[in-house]
């Protein structure tokens, strides 16, 4: 079969009614970034670009030089385009207006332009995700608030990870798609079509240091799993933790499992660890899309109605059956609380 590179695909999706000229526009624009972004990393210590930035962002995390240039990659293929009416970073305390003297177009772009930069010093994968707004209409200067929507308002969601293979995940809604960066052409070709991740896991991941720190369900729930044949789920199962998100959801998408980041103790004030703009939500729409489930252990993720753009929450997302087992063990646990 003759290889589909992702602008092939693009015009198919928007001649199947899909999506529109500018979010096809937006999308390739994207992917021209997260190709520069691919070679930035690549480079590694030849690039001078490894450690520490010296600065912070607006979660008072340490930024690496690859977060800060990354984000400027982002920042600045999406300035000019004319199919953003603003962008959102993770890295960055407010929304971005596109500068005077560029047109704008309706769309909001919303991104964590290198997650799990805490391994990029040690040559692990790390990705981009990405999401995908509509700016309400008769909005010009977007600002936090427009960029509030659910989940399920979302137009199109991705991830690039930057591993071996740089491979970039992509869903309009329609299914999720897998394409993978051919580099000697420099063109994404569509690796996977239509990706549908296992009903039942045998893998999850978890970071288990945080053990101790888990409400009781939590504890309940992955102690059946270690509990393994002998325990109540009468099965093995097999733990796997890269610590960047991107690689983790990425092993998800490809073979099945879950992947938990739980309220604990610890991160309980800020109300989860992971972000819901630019994390929980994308991935939570490409894994429902590829027929998983992601929920907060309490609800879907992306029928949260959001209060701030850097909001965190509680991620439990994979295999349906074991993201559903884990949230039912929440939702009793909670309710014979009253
Ligand atoms: P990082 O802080 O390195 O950017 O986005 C947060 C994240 O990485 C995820 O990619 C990853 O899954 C998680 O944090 C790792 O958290 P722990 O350090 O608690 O393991």
């Amino acid at each position: 079969m003759k290889p589909v590179s992702l602008i092939q695909f693009l015009i198919e999706e928007r001649r199947a009614g899909h999506i529109n000229a500018e979010l096809s526009l937006l999308i390739e624009v994207v992917a021209r970034a997260c190709k520069r972004i691919a070679v930035a990393t690549g480079k590694g210590a030849l690039g001078g670009v490894l450690g520490e930035a010296g600065t912070g962002n607006i979660q008072g995390e340490a930024q690496k030089k690859l977060d800060v240039i990354s984000n400027e990659i982002l920042l600045e293929a999406n300035a000019w385009g004319g199919h953003l009416a603003a962008c959102a970073s993770e890295e960055m305390e407010d929304p971005q207006q596109i500068p005077d003297g560029y047109p704008k177009g309706q769309h909001l772009l919303l991104f964590d332009p290198l997650d799990g930069s805490s391994n990029i010093d040690v040559n692990i994968s790390v990705g981009t995700i990405f999401s995908v707004l509509r700016c309400p209409d008769g909005v010009t200067e977007p600002k936090a608030e427009h960029f509030l929507q659910p989940g399920t308002t979302q137009l199109a969601a991705g991830y690039v990870v930057y591993g071996p293979a740089t491979v970039l995940v992509l869903t309009f809604g329609h299914g999720t798609h897998e394409f993978t960066l051919d580099r000697e052409v420099g063109s994404f070709i569509l690796s996977r079509r239509a990706i549908r991740i296992p009903e039942q896991a045998t893998e999850f991941a978890i970071n288990m240091s945080n053990q101790r720190h888990w409400q009781p369900p939590m504890q309940r729930y992955v102690g059946e799993l270690l509990a393994g044949k002998t325990g109540p789920r009468g099965k093995d199962f097999n733990m796997r933790w890269v610590a960047s998100m991107v690689a983790d959801v990425h092993r998800i998408v490809t073979r099945g499992g879950v992947f938990y980041y739980p309220l604990d103790a610890k991160i309980e004030k800020q109300g989860g660890k992971l972000r819901i703009m630019y994390e929980a939500n994308p991935m939570a729409f490409i894994i429902e899309q590829a027929g998983g489930a992601a929920t907060t252990g309490r609800q879907r993720i992306m029928e949260i109605q959001p209060t701030g753009l850097h909001q965190r929450v509680p991620v439990f997302l994979g295999s349906k059956e074991e993201v559903e087992l884990a949230t039912r063990y929440h939702q009793e646990a909670d309710a014979a609380q009253g």
